[in-house]
């Protein structure tokens, strides 16, 4: 049975704090004109002063509610540095940024620049990417700009042409070059590249990581949050250092990295946002009348990615596993991630019915002494749950974003509005922090994230739209 106690309606709501949608939605507007560097975003004022992957298609999603035209530019700038295989790098490096302010950051990632396959450089980038949330990104620009007028409809659609032919070189590589089993799973070869980088689930395999010998590094991260304990432990940076000198040291090369790397994992939840990508690439493809032969590549990707996770699947559990390629084993850890055949969507009735239970059960958003009532990134029931550590329990406003996306492609509407307003509560309360203590919550990381103002910008546009309607 769903335990009903997750999705129970909190005394507080942001409808308290601010008496009116615009008012929310007017300080997330702020907060990434604030962060923005003309033509693209920072993830963060002083902890990501760079351009980040996946921060870049969220941001996109919430700027196409203040300008479809800016939203579509952001994209754009990241795609143009994009890889000659087709890869989206992590982070397109600011040259601005100060040099003390991120590491790794642009001189440690310069030599990726002299492979045959990277972009020009300056700006330099890194080698790895993050999950492919662009081409939902690039659909909902067009969709919104649907609602505007005429010439923004227009402008949007040569926009869906001209970002076609980098999405699907992006969604090739992922399907190609890091998945050589064509499993319909993409292999990563950094948690860097999962976008959740210290969770739980890496740890298994990390452990297997054996690091040589190295210099010190600095870790400007824990100047800009209240406490280190907020950030990656030092073995886990350790690591994290050590496969990027191994990736280097293989020139960025997937098919040495493939042959020689310690950390190789199938990710379920990088994997699931392509398949939901790709069913967004379809829709794009047939708004710019791509070839069939195309066409029928994307949907094949899509039907891969479904039954790759399908073999993820684990019964006992009811989530999605990642898989160790190196030990041969999954990795079996309670995360958000294993949510992921919610979020590639089409799953059978039975299967969904279990996704919900799971999410709403104690084990997740239903646990009885959370704050808010939204899923924390890792079981309060795993051993490696840790409430305020990063990706190892707190609540991350993107992550409730994407699950109810999700809920809202599978039918569940009702399920989808109670973590909206959930989230919305929390960040009423919180502010745009990164991420939340489950338990107090605290706002924790960054306090001006980018991607958490955009999500707040989508999930209020309707109300903004209504409520300007009525007064007009
Ligand atoms: C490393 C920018 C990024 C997000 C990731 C999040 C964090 C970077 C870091 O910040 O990662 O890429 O330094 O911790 O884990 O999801 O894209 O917001």
């Amino acid at each position: 049975m769903i335990a009903q106690a997750a999705y129970q309606v909190r005394n507080h709501s942001w409808r308290q704090i601010f008496d009116q949608p615009e008012e929310l939605s007017a300080q997330a507007g702020q907060i990434l004109r604030r962060n923005d560097m003309e033509g693209w975003t920072r993830a963060a004022p002083s902890l990501y002063p760079h351009q980040w992957s996946w921060d870049s298609a969220f941001i996109a999603i919430g700027l196409a509610h203040l300008d479809t035209r800016r939203a579509a530019q952001e994209l754009r700038t990241l795609f143009a540095h994009q890889w000659m295989t087709g890869r989206v790098p992590h982070i397109v490096f600011n040259p601005k940024a100060p040099p003390e302010s991120y590491f790794p950051g642009a001189d440690h990632w310069a030599c990726a620049a002299s492979s045959p396959d990277a972009p020009p450089a300056p700006p330099y980038t890194s080698c790895l990417c993050q999950p492919p949330v662009h081409a939902i990104a690039a659909l909902r620009i067009w969709e919104v700009a649907g609602r505007e007028d005429e010439k923004a409809f227009a402008e949007a659609t040569d926009f869906l042409r001209e970002i076609y032919p980098r999405l699907f070189a992006w969604h090739r590589y992922l399907a190609t070059l890091r998945d050589p089993e064509r499993s319909g799973l993409v292999t990563i070869y950094h948690p860097w590249a999962s976008g959740a980088d210290n969770s739980p689930r890496w740890d298994g395999a990390l452990a297997a990581v054996e690091v040589g010998e190295m210099p010190t590094y600095p870790r400007y991260d824990l100047d800009h949050v209240d406490d280190p304990s907020e950030r990656p432990a030092s073995a886990e940076y350790d690591r994290y250092l050590w496969l990027v000198k191994l990736i280097k040291r293989a020139d960025c090369d997937e098919r040495a990295i493939y042959r020689s790397h310690p950390f190789l994992v199938k990710d379920v939840l990088f994997s699931a946002i392509l398949v939901a990508a790709n069913d967004a690439l379809l829709e794009i493809a047939k708004v710019v009348e791509a070839p069939d032969e195309e066409r029928e590549l994307v949907d094949g990707w899509a039907g891969r990615g479904r039954k790759g996770l399908e073999k993820c699947w684990d019964d006992k559990l009811n989530l999605c596993l990642d898989y160790d390629l190196r030990a041969d084993r999954s990795l079996r850890v309670r995360t958000v991630a294993g949510f992921a055949p919610l979020i590639a969507g089409q799953q059978s009735p039975e299967r969904l019915a279990a996704l919900l239970g799971e999410l709403a059960s104690p084990a997740f958003a239903g646990h009885a002494e959370l704050r808010w009532p939204v899923p924390p990134s890792t079981s309060p029931e795993e051993p490696g749950f840790h409430p305020r550590s990063y990706w190892r329990g707190p609540v991350w406003p993107v992550a409730n974003w994407l699950l109810w996306w999700s809920l809202i492609r599978s039918g569940e509407p009702e399920r989808a509005a109670q973590i909206r307003r959930v989230s919305l509560d929390q960040i009423a309360e919180g502010g745009f922090a990164e991420y939340f203590e489950p338990f107090s919550g605290k706002p924790l990381g960054s306090k001006e994230q980018s991607w958490t103002a955009a999500v707040v910008l989508d999930w209020l546009a309707d109300d903004v739209r209504s409520a300007e309607i009525e007064a007009a």
